[in-house]
């Protein structure tokens, strides 16, 4: 189904004022901070849009008393003729709707039309409802109104007077066509906030910065149409070969790239890193190569399940029943990491630790996946230049 233009505005007057498409439509109603019809403008919008107040009859414009005149544009020289009107405040819905986008460019909010924030998608029509709720935001302010909420990275959410969030509209007004077109295909710089945010810089050379948390940079692309190339711990640059659209993105305090076959998880000084040494160590080095196992221990890790459960869970996959039986146990990890069996007196070392309660299954899981050797058989070291592969 597509949701049209009008649709929004639909959804828009049924928020706004209960108005039902097709039906009761409110235009005449004014709530208990003064703001009126069907859409629920206040001064401030109606002076803007040339209606209301523009002889500075009223002093304060964010005090919906109506006490100032009005300017006779379309007919309208009272409350009364434009609760009367319904024609004309459709009109200046759409007309406060277009200044609205002039708003959003000139904040250079525009951009952030699909990214997905705090795992929120961001979408033109969501950005202009929630810049309708609580104002586009201004220059001097990097917290107030729709501006607030994107430069947050959809962490912080203002509110209106009635409790009403910009990610309550955000997620309601997901979706609907508008008429303003972004131009990705510039370079643009995308930053998300403390929450898991998955960026695109789509056309031009980027800059994506994910801050705290797993973040993804998203490409249209298969992976080996990219050239990956890492600079620090924290800064990657991926190159659209054979000056593909995409150009060359520099990513910054992003731990995952997804393409359109497979991902790349960057952070082996983190979950990826935990993933592949529990592979080596309970599945053996060469199931680092599995990209469904990789993908299935990032899940987890990224979840919040920890390291030492991730672990239990592993084993217990790879032994079954026998995930209990000490001596099977020991035997697989010695063999994962030594690459032969134990001797009869490393086995019997091994399996009083477990025995004693010195170790759980768990934690000699971890010891023998932190050893130098079995950093070593999963090449951790060049996987941290590569990132590793997972689906
Ligand atoms: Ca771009
Ligand atoms: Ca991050
Ligand atoms: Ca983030
Ligand atoms: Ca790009």
């Amino acid at each position: 189904m597509i949701n049209t233009y009008q649709d929004y505005f639909d959804t828009l007057g049924f928020r706004e004022s209960s108005s039902i498409p097709g039906g009761v439509q409110n235009y005449d109603t004014e709530n208990a901070f003064g703001f009126i019809g069907k859409y629920q403008f206040g001064e401030a919008a109606l002076f803007d849009l040339g209606y209301y107040g523009i002889d500075q009859s009223d002093s304060n414009l964010f005090r919906n008393n109506w006490t100032g005149n009005w300017s006779g544009k379309n007919g309208i020289n009272s409350k009364q003729d434009y609760f009367n009107n319904g024609t004309v405040q459709e009109i200046i819905v759409r007309d406060w709707h277009n200044m609205l986008w002039s708003r959003i460019k000139f904040l250079e909010l525009d951009k952030y039309e699909g990214q997905i924030l705090n795992d929120q998608p961001i979408t033109a029509s969501g950005m202009l409802a929630a810049a309708h709720l609580i104002g586009a935001g201004s220059r001097s302010s990097d917290t107030a109104g729709l501006k607030g909420y994107l430069l947050s990275g959809a962490v912080f959410s203002p509110e209106d007077a009635n409790g009403t969030s910009a990610n309550d509209y955000m997620q309601v007004f997901t979706g609907f066509q508008t008429p303003f077109v972004v131009d990705h295909n510039i370079a643009e710089i995308i930053e998300g906030g403390s929450g898991r945010d998955i960026l695109s810089g789509f056309g031009g050379d980027d800059t994506l910065i994910g801050n705290d948390a797993i973040d993804a940079a998203i490409y249209s692309s298969q992976s080996a149409d990219y050239i990956l190339e890492k600079h620090t711990d924290d800064v990657w640059t991926i190159s659209h070969k054979n000056s593909g659209t995409d150009g060359t993105d520099t990513i910054v305090n992003i731990e995952r790239i997804q393409f359109s076959d497979n991902s790349v998880a960057l952070d082996l000084d983190g979950h990826a890193g935990q993933t592949a040494k529990l592979i080596g160590a309970v599945f053996g080095a060469e199931s680092v190569l599995n990209k469904q196992f990789v993908g299935i221990g990032l899940r987890f890790l990224d979840d919040g399940t920890s390291y030492e459960t991730l672990m239990q869970l592993a084993i217990t996959a790879a032994l079954g029943v026998d995930a209990v039986n000490h001596t099977a146990v020991v035997n697989l990890l010695y063999e994962n990491i030594a690459g032969f069996t134990p001797s009869a007196a490393e086995e019997t070392r091994f399996v009083a630790l477990l025995d004693s309660g010195t170790h759980t299954v768990a934690s000699l899981g971890i010891l023998a996946a932190e050893t130098g050797l079995n950093q070593d058989n999963i090449n951790l070291v060049g996987l941290s230049q590569t990132g590793l592969e997972y689906f």
